[in-house]
């Protein structure tokens, strides 16, 4: 097996335990660890032959940092809560090393099992999480079988593990550029001419004073855009006529690797609903049965401005186009967004619905906010970063109805931050937070630094009793948090 390490882009394996009385336990490293001694270069730790060498004591510090983002006092008391899984992506930047982490539950406790990759590798987990994910549960179905009677040793788990290595061997078959260790991903704006889409991302990008006199854009365009730590390249398919076919015909360029889509309808135009759900319709197809991928859409109805919403046929349409949806993406569930390009939040707020669903620690870090949030008694509480992107969010079970209230505070969340952001330019406030009353609620805001990043939290409280204890709790939670967000995308 250790073989099998050195000609692998798969460096290790960790499988950890956490105990209700004893605590975090290390049970199996793949390769075994070394004694101190075995380790010459200081600076790395892989060597020559490039095989992983760490001693147990770093072995056990990759488990603390595994558990210490599920084990919270809370989970262990409380019986009969849901016990989910989970997949993140964590890096270890002290060993150099990056670990897709794979948690579940055994008998009521905690198993993480990772796999180890070097850093600069680390493409290779995003690029093949789907396939790792399936291998992995598919080899816990079996294993847990065996651990739930009783952990055997080290060398009766070794063939298991070695099985288990050589299924995920054969992801490596497709190359990777290894010089590249940037997350790059490709976005793509798809919809009928004049359905907004270059608007759209204009609104993004903030630069309003392109807006004025946009053409109709030629063919497909690409731009980059640096957020959370990826590079987002978005390709923005202009969407007359001529063009449509060749995205269609030549998908292999287009729409392939493509990890999220934005589908434009505009809201306002009836007549060209048929038209537009028949290039969805063209382009799903493709997707699923040509290129095998499941990308996620956005369906964003654009042009609901303001003063349009609420009457009588903008709603029908609305109805009409979420019924033509359905049926087109056999019923699975989806999203969409009312947006107008005269109310920035609205876009925002929809671009961070995509970007979320980009995420591959979203899950985890929203339950790192859920444990946190009812700890503090907070009715709402969102991350939302520097540019107000909505990273997580959290909503009590008391907030009803919940998808409107959800809908106006992400909406305006991000004019929170706006307005923090102006008072505290001009020196009107001495600590790194706000308050603000707002119908009987308290909305507290804060920002904090997370990797050379602003992230701003903000809470709905009915009042501030909590205060204190918010205080003293939050640095423990962002510190939990903090390496899941630094490979949030
Ligand atoms: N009222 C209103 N008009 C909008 C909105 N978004 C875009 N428009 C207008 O709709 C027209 C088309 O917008 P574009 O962004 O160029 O549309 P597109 O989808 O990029 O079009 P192609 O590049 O031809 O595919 C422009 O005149 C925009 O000003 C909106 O939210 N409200
Ligand atoms: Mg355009």
């Amino acid at each position: 097996m250790e073989k099998l390490f050195e000609t692998s882009i798969i460096k290790g394996f960790v499988l950890s335990y956490s105990h209700t009385e004893k605590g975090p336990e290390l049970i199996y490293t793949f390769p075994y660890y070394k004694k101190q001694e075995a380790k010459s270069n200081e600076d790395s730790n892989i060597n020559e032959r490039n095989e992983i060498i760490l001693t147990q004591q770093e072995f056990m510090k990759i488990t603390i940092k595994n558990l210490s983002l599920v084990l919270t006092d809370e989970i262990i008391s409380s019986e009969g809560e849901e016990k989910p899984q989970y997949f993140c992506i964590i890096p270890f930047p002290d060993f150099f090393l990056t670990a897709i982490t794979y948690y579940h539950y055994i008998n009521g406790n905690v198993i993480a099992f990772s796999v180890l990759v070097h850093e600069n590798d680390r493409n290779f987990l995003y690029k093949n999480h789907n396939g790792i994910k399936k291998i992995i549960i598919e080899f816990f179905k079996k294993f847990d079988k065996i651990l739930a009677q009783n952990f055997i040793s080290q060398e009766e788990a070794h063939p298991y593990f070695e099985n288990l290595l050589i299924q995920l061997k054969e992801l490596e078959n497709q190359k990777l550029d290894p010089a590249i260790a940037d997350r790059k991903m490709k976005i793509i704006l798809a919809g009928l001419d004049d359905s907004g889409k270059t608007s759209f991302l204009l609104t993004v990008d903030r630069k309003f004073s392109k807006l004025m006199n946009i053409k109709p854009t030629a063919g497909a365009k690409v731009q980059s855009i640096q957020a959370l730590g990826a590079t987002l390249f978005i390709w923005d398919l202009g969407g007359q006529r001529k063009y449509l076919a060749k995205y269609l015909t030549k998908s292999s360029i287009y729409l392939y690797e493509s990890d999220l889509i934005f589908y434009f309808i505009d809201i306002k135009n009836r007549e060209r609903f048929d038209e537009s759900l028949d290039y969805l319709r063209r382009i799903h197809k493709i997707l699923y049965k040509e290129l095998n991928q499941d990308t996620p859409i956005v369906y964003i109805f654009s042009k609901g401005d303001i003063d349009i919403i609420d009457t009588r046929e903008i709603k029908q349409n609305i109805k009409y186009l979420k019924f033509k949806i359905k049926d087109i993406i056999n019923k699975k569930k989806f999203r969409t967004h009312v947006t107008s390009i005269f109310e920035i939040t609205t876009v925002l707020r929809a671009f961070s619905e995509g970007i979320k669903k980009l995420s591959f620690n979203r899950k985890l870090i929203n339950y790192n906010l859920k444990k946190f949030s009812r700890k503090i008694n907070a009715y709402i509480t969102l991350l939302l970063s520097n540019d107000g992107l909505i990273l997580s969010n959290y909503y009590s079970t008391q907030i009803k109805p919940k998808e409107i209230i959800q809908d106006v505070l992400e909406i305006t969340a991000p004019q929170f931050t706006i307005i923090y952001k102006i008072f505290y330019k001009f020196k009107a406030l001495n600590k790194e937070q706000a308050i603000f009353e707002v119908a009987n609620s308290i909305f507290l805001i804060k920002r904090t630094k997370i990797l050379g990043q602003d992230i701003f939290i903000l809470f709905v409280l009915n009042n501030l009793n909590k205060q204190n204890k918010i205080n003293i709790l939050l640095p423990e939670f962002l510190d939990r948090i903090k390496s899941l967000l630094t490979t949030y995308i």
